[in-house]
């Protein structure tokens, strides 16, 4: 696989969070908008829709392995996930990796194709097209610690601060794709009207992932045999992928895991190594004010 040179990459800086459409986001998901917004999505397309950290990379090689896991050795050795499923309003030009081509120039169907933005802002032909969506939610504290490991060793993310100020940014929605909360409550909303919508908890994937895995192939009509379903069970469990280079983002030229590994923990409940009582606290008081109007439970610990 080729590594991008980084030498052309202005990484003097970290990127500057601005307010767009009311979401905190920076450049890199809005340069290429107008692409974003007018992109054609297809009838098999399969969109893995999920809040940053709560588990895109783990379903994405999850349908991968499902669909082309049997046959094409080749993109399982040398393709990174992160190039057979294109992240569609990502726009590093200096890196080439713009969403909206990758996504177009992707050989196989059904494409896979990444989101990080909140629903109302998915572009409309996935709904025209009826195209199918995996959500994933991760409960807000697990959710929040690993976004904050992520801002630390991501050169391309806005600087995070220390523990505290990270904590008080996500209560306050101020995190890139903004607030968690409106995040999977309007992707839950999403659910009850538009039925080729599966919401999946990373809680659950962590609870049983082969149930899990069933229930993916369940809702995507794949009659994927028991064997293979096992197999690929084994594959997708976080030390695989943690020691797997296609899986584990070591080839990522702006992270830094000297700081931080992107496969990090993979567990529930990592949040209590982090929160103080009285955060933790502070955090139940918001959180219930914040999730008072939809019906979305998730678990903190399994
Ligand atoms: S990103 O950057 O938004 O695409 O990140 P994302 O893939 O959504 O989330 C990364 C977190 O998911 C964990 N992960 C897993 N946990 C358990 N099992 C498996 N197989 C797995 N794969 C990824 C990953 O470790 C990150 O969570 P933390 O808590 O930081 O470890």
């Amino acid at each position: 696989m080729e590594i991008p040179d980084m030498s052309s990459l202005q990484l003097h800086s970290r990127p500057e969070m601005f307010d767009f459409e009311g979401i905190s986001m920076t450049h890199f998901f809005t340069d290429n908008w107008e692409k974003v917004k007018n992109f054609q999505a297809r009838p098999d397309d399969i969109l893995i829709a999920t809040y940053p950290k709560a588990g895109t990379t783990w379903v994405s090689y999850i349908l991968d392995l499902l669909y082309f896991g049997k046959d094409d050795l080749e993109r399982q050795t040398s393709q990174p996930i992160y190039e057979r499923v294109p992240f569609l309003e990502s726009c590093f030009q200096d890196l080439k990796v713009i969403g909206t081509e990758m996504a177009d120039h992707l050989p196989t169907s059904p494409r896979l194709i990444k989101t990080h933005l909140p629903v109302q802002l998915v572009p409309k032909s996935f709904w025209e097209q009826n195209s199918r969506v995996v959500y994933v939610g991760r409960n807000a504290k697990d959710n929040a610690v690993s976004y904050f490991h992520f801002d630390r060793m991501n050169k391309v993310q806005p600087e995070p601060g220390d523990w505290n100020n990270f904590l008080e940014k996500f209560m306050k929605g101020k995190n890139v794709f903004g607030p968690w909360y409106d995040h999977v409550s309007g992707w839950w909303e999403k659910k009850q009207t538009y039925s080729n919508l599966l919401y999946l908890f990373y809680e659950d994937l962590v609870e049983d992932t082969g149930r899990e895995v069933e229930r993916l192939c369940s809702f995507l009509g794949l009659s994927t045999s028991v064997e293979e379903r096992e197999k690929i069970t084994k594959e997708v469990q976080f030390d695989a992928m943690k020691q797997n280079n296609m899986t584990n983002h070591v080839t990522v030229p702006v992270m830094d895991f000297k700081i931080s590994p992107f496969m990090r923990k993979g567990k529930v409940g990592d949040w209590k190594c982090h929160f103080t009582v009285a955060q933790n606290e502070e955090f139940d008081e918001v959180y219930k004010e914040k999730m008072k109007n939809t019906t979305v439970k998730f678990r903190t610990e399994i």
